[in-house]
């Protein structure tokens, strides 16, 4: 396959792979269409600085100039969270905007496939999409879940965002052969939320288990990814049925205005954060910062494997 060409992969990021040295893969949908400016551009600078100061080197990813960009430099975060024109590029995305030099943001789906392009085994994010409520009259399922069914990256995740059905989305990850840990945990963590009354298929203790379980995984041939569910801290933690009720209003609102397709989690998260006063939006930096720690703590003990 002639994807190198494509790639576009900063020279500190390509050192480190070559070197077998920790590398870190994030999102760039959190930040265009996640998060509002200049809270994400905070953001994008202090998660990257997390990962570093572990001893791991962050790569932002997203699609720029016909490019898959692995690796941002400041004017390319500031591009991603201005968000001006900025698409959010799913699998099904990514050849058409490659193709056409639209810049576009990648979801966990398209991060997962350009990682795994890259050689990059780790990857942190907010929450992952996954089955929405309803589905079974909607069929909104994220792309998300179908890209951990065959790419081999590991995303360390504060369970799936909770605007989502939970207990299917689990089941769906369960037939596709997804393994399920929780970092620390036995309970599927439930994004602004430390606990979501499902239990995950395994706890964790530390990130060298985790990062024995990947290479005993990808050793084997077992191709897919892997869920690393990680809760928010608890003191970020929202409470369930208040938040539940923000959900709900939210859903309502989104049925109302008749949001479909890709536009559905952009938002339902935005006016999660305005029902809120902004109090999702500060757990959602939280859970994301964890994550990055975790995910930097996991590709250390990996590069050592
Ligand atoms: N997690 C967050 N904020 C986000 C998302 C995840 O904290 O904005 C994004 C991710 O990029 C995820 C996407 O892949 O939402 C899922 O979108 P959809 O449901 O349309 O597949
Ligand atoms: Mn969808």
């Amino acid at each position: 396959m002639d994807y190198q060409k494509y790639l576009s992969i900063t020279p500190e990021i390509e050192d480190a792979l070559k070197n077998n040295k920790p590398v870190v893969a994030l999102e760039s949908t959190i930040l265009s269409h996640g998060m509002p400016y200049p809270d994400n551009l905070e953001f994008a600078h202090k998660v990257e600085k997390i990962i570093r100061d572990l001893g791991a080197i962050p790569a932002t990813i997203a699609i720029l100039n016909g490019k898959l960009k692995v690796g941002l430099n400041d004017e390319e975060l500031l591009t991603m969270c201005e968000a001006k024109n900025i698409a959010k590029a799913s699998r099904r995305d990514v050849a058409v905007y490659l193709a056409t030099g639209q810049a576009a943001a990648t979801t966990v789906a398209t991060t997962m496939l350009i990682s795994e392009l890259a050689g990059i085994k780790v990857f942190a994010t907010g929450g992952i999409g996954g089955v929405h409520r309803g589905a079974e009259k909607t069929m909104d399922i994220s792309a998300d879940l179908q890209e951990f069914a065959h790419t081999n990256v590991a995303v360390v995740s504060a369970g799936c965002k909770a605007i989502l059905d939970l207990g299917l989305t689990l089941e769906y990850l369960e037939t596709y052969g997804v393994p399920v840990l929780g970092y620390k945990t036995d309970e599927f963590p439930c994004f602004y939320s430390d606990t979501s009354g499902f239990k995950v298929d395994y706890a964790v203790p530390d990130a060298q288990t985790a990062a024995k379980i990947l290479k005993t995984k990808w050793d084997l041939g077992l191709n897919g990814g892997v869920l690393i569910g990680n809760p928010i801290p608890h003191e970020y933690s929202l409470n369930h049925n208040k938040i539940d009720g923000v959900i709900d209003k939210a859903l309502e609102m989104a049925k109302e205005k008749g949001i479909k397709g890709k536009a559905t989690t952009p938002f339902l998260l935005a006016t999660i954060k305005d029902l809120t006063g902004g109090e999702s939006l500060a757990s959602n930096l939280q859970l994301a910062y964890n994550n990055a720690r975790v995910a930097a703590e996991i590709a250390v003990e990996y590069s050592k494997l």
